[in-house]
């Protein structure tokens, strides 16, 4: 699959900082030092609606990770998937007389449209779970072949117990683990498991749904877990830098990703580091597909709301805390974005040298962006308050705020 075009990161002068980040599976913060390829799989959307603004918070926190590398010169490697094929999508094709490829097709465009206009860093390699497939059977032979995986009436499952690791990633107990593979795409009540939280690997084909050739396999579709690993292993390979996606992923995704390729290649870890963005709310409940209580960005787009505005409002809340989406936030983004432009917009002011060094803390910090905009915030009065004649202080602080935060004034 194409990914969308990357806009120009500007270079900044000095240099970056390490990041200092938040580690699902330690609990605890880690200082993250990548080699000169720093590489990076953030967990794509399963395009059966538009993008809402909890994809587009999650994926702000992982551009912001990029930036930071990107600062420190380095080279970054990253790869996302899109889930085109998995329950929900063909259940809301159906549900729409659709057919779910190109609905699939649709919201994919409609994406690449939404993270262009929100000027996020386009992945290396972005990939379809439909294209992945003849690398999926294979991993999935594999792990039938090691004793980890079994079948039942047709369909494989991942045995969890081949894994000794296994609860390293979310540190979750047996219930809380059993509690949320039920809510989240998991079957532990399906008679004839092993463990009741063993996830599927491949599913036999079902009348009506599409199907694929799966070799010793037989006909049928790969389970959403091995998906990301089959793509992450092509493209990265082990012991890469993040493991990114929402806190709605740590368990089952995250958990089964790691167990499923740690048993595929013996070595650990699957990710040096696990990282959580919290989650959106709008009316008080997780903004989600299903629920459909949803604020997306290509209707503020089409509304008419500059899409820098809507990187503000995501900028203005810390990645890891949940947050509610409201009128207010967006307003409070419009006025900052006017107040900013009307700072740069001038032919010199305060110096900015300092703001390059506060704001690469910040993001450097657990990527504190709240503290980042209040940083500019600060410069931005004080040139409204006339004070500073530096020349190169407003292009400066454009630089800034586009390289690090992805925000064009
Ligand atoms: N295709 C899978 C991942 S392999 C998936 O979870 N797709 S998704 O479309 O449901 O979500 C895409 C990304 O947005 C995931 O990283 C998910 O954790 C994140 N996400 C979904 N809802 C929210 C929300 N309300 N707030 C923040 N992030 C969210
Ligand atoms: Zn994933």
């Amino acid at each position: 699959m194409h990914a969308w075009p990357a806009s120009e990161v500007p270079a900044l002068p000095g240099s970056g900082r390490d990041l200092r980040i938040h580690d699902t599976a330690t609990g605890g913060r880690v200082t993250l030092v990548p080699g000169p390829v720093a590489r990076i799989y953030v967990c794509g959307i399963t395009p059966y609606d538009a993008t809402h603004m909890g994809h587009a918070a999650t994926y702000n926190a992982f551009d912001l990770v990029q930036r930071v590398w990107l600062d420190t010169k380095r080279q970054v490697h990253y790869v996302q998937n899109v889930t085109d094929i998995d329950d929900p999508l063909l259940e809301r094709a159906v549900a729409n007389g659709d057919d779910w490829a190109e609905l699939a097709e649709r919201e994919t465009a409609l994406f690449r449209e939404d993270m262009t206009a929100l000027r996020m860093l386009p992945p290396r390699h972005y990939i379809g779970a439909v294209e992945s497939i003849p690398k999926i059977v294979p991993l999935v032979e594999r792990l039938r072949e090691a004793g980890a995986a079994y079948e039942l009436d047709g369909d494989i499952y991942f045995s969890v117990g081949s894994d000794t690791r296994f609860g390293e990633v979310s540190g979750l107990d047996a219930e809380a683990m059993r509690l949320l593979s039920a809510e989240r795409g998991g079957d532990p009540d399906r008679p004839g498991k092993k463990n009741p939280l063993d996830p599927m690997l491949w599913m036999a084909a079902r009348p009506g749904e599409p199907s694929w050739d799966g070799a010793s396999l037989g006909p049928g579709r790969p389970g959403w877990h091995i998906e990301c690993v089959a793509i992450a292993l092509e493209h990265l390979g082990m012991g890469f830098d993040v493991q990114g996606g929402g806190s709605d992923l740590v368990f089952p995704h995250h958990e089964m990703g790691a167990s499923h390729a740690q048993v595929l290649t013996g070595e650990h870890p699957y990710a040096r580091t696990y990282v959580h963005a919290g989650m959106v709310a709008l009316h008080g409940e997780k903004m989600s597909k299903s629920k459909g209580n949803l604020v997306f960005v290509s209707a503020l787009r089409r509304d008419g709301v500059d899409p820098a505005a809507i990187r503000l409002a995501l900028l203005a809340h810390h990645y890891r805390a949940d947050w509610e989406w409201t009128d207010a936030v967006l307003h409070e983004a419009v006025e900052r974005l006017g107040r900013w432009r009307a700072a740069v917009s001038r032919p010199d002011g305060p110096s900015a040298d300092a703001l390059v060094e506060e704001v690469r803390e910040a993001l450097a910090d657990d990527l504190d962006s709240p503290r980042a905009l209040a940083a500019i915030d600060r410069w931005a009065a004080a040139q409204a308050a006339g004070g500073g004649t530096d020349e190169g202080a407003p292009g400066l602080v454009s630089r800034v705020a586009d390289a690090l935060l992805g925000v064009a004034l």
